[in-house]
């Protein structure tokens, strides 16, 4: 058995070695014969940027100990350490490097390999080879998403992403975007929607939507379909924001799963901003939108006298043409008339008031 106790202060041989083909081999000091002892050895690889290091080992055969605390091989790449191997192979299973070949995270990697002040048998150390290899980036997930939003091309050395039609490449090299610039809406109803829906929206973007019509009418707005916009447990849409704004008030933000409740926005200029983070896949939202108006009061029909169209309810714009049965004439007042037509106007009163039809 070894001393458990080292007396005397040991010194260690260090020496440090810089590898930088883009493969070769190293091995523990007077390989094939024996290594001596207290001896420390450092390997650091480094291959080019967009490569992985490949290494294993054709030969292992060191001085075997609990959690190879006398003898070892340790490598480590980035931040990750590995666990110290020791023993030999075909002998040993725990400690040593199995037959599958260990991989760098970055493109470079340290090999260390340490012997203590003695050895109760002859151990010839070992022999490692190593390789440069690509890292396929588009294997490769970051915050749990694909490294590129759309299309993945991978190429010795390095990757790049691009997009769908329709879509241009964000200046971050990755996200897949859209130019949904102002639009804008002026007929009477209509929808609007976040791009692609019903299919997930596109990232990083900034859609803009502006409903304009006539003074007098007031855009209602309605939720349909589908309600989909990223959201947070805790904190109100802190990632993808839907704002619905008018001269006079702002709805929202809105996000979630739940349909918003319709809107009277009491309004006939509203607009609609939806902005859009850099992560998550979310089917969005579709509004559809209607016009109203205050109604003008029922108009009571003279005896002999017929409207057109009849309507239950008369609003901004809407009219009325007033006809008189045969034999009967339109008296405006005093006044013969050819014809009347009479305007709801916005403010919710008929431009004109409604004639007689007289027999005189
Ligand atoms: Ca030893
Ligand atoms: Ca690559
Ligand atoms: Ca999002």
């Amino acid at each position: 058995m070894k001393a458990f106790m080292i007396l005397f202060s040991i010194i260690h041989m260090n020496h440090c070695i810089d590898l930088k083909g883009l493969y070769g081999d190293f091995a523990s000091p007077g390989f094939p014969n024996p290594y001596p002892n207290n001896i420390k050895r450092i390997w650091n690889i480094l291959v080019s940027p967009g490569h992985r290091i490949r290494l294993y080992f054709t030969h292992f055969d060191l001085e075997p100990s609990h959690l190879c605390e006398y003898d070892y091989v340790q490598i480590l790449s980035g931040t990750n350490e590995t666990a110290r191997f020791c023993g030999q192979s075909g002998i040993d299973i725990e400690d040593v490097p199995g037959n599958e070949p260990l991989y760098s995270a970055t493109n470079s990697m340290t090999v260390v390999f340490r012997s203590d002040y003695s050895n109760e048998k002859r151990f010839t150390g070992f022999r490692a080879f190593y390789a440069a290899e690509d890292i396929n980036e588009c294997q490769m997930m970051v915050d749990g998403e694909p490294i590129c939003d759309h299309n993945c091309h991978n190429y010795v050395g390095g990757y790049y992403c691009s997009c769908k039609m329709g879509y241009f490449l964000h200046s971050d090299k990755r996200t897949c975007t859209v130019n949904c610039s102002t639009q804008l809406f002026t007929e009477r109803s209509g929808e609007l929607m976040s791009p692609e829906f019903p299919a997930p929206y596109p990232k990083l973007s900034t859609c803009e939507y502006r409903i304009r019509v006539e003074e007098g009418f007031t855009i209602l707005l309605e939720f349909v379909e589908s309600f989909d916009v990223e959201t947070h447990p805790e904190v109100r849409c802190p990632y993808d924001i839907l704002m619905i704004k008018t001269q006079k008030q702002d709805h929202g933000p809105f996000c979630g799963a739940t349909l918003p409740a319709k809107i009277n926005t009491n309004s006939y200029e509203v607009d609609t901003t939806f902005k859009t983070d850099g992560s998550g896949s979310n089917t969005g939202w579709k509004i559809k939108y209607t016009t109203t108006a205050m109604p003008c009061p029922d108009p009571v029909t003279p005896a002999h006298g017929r409207l057109s169209p009849k309507q239950a309810k008369y609003i901004f714009k809407d009219r009325f043409v007033l006809t008189c049965d045969r034999g009967y004439e339109l008296l405006w007042g005093n006044q013969e008339i050819p014809s009347f037509e009479a305007v709801c106007q916005k403010n919710g009163i008929w431009d004109k008031p409604m004639p007689k039809c007289s027999c005189e």
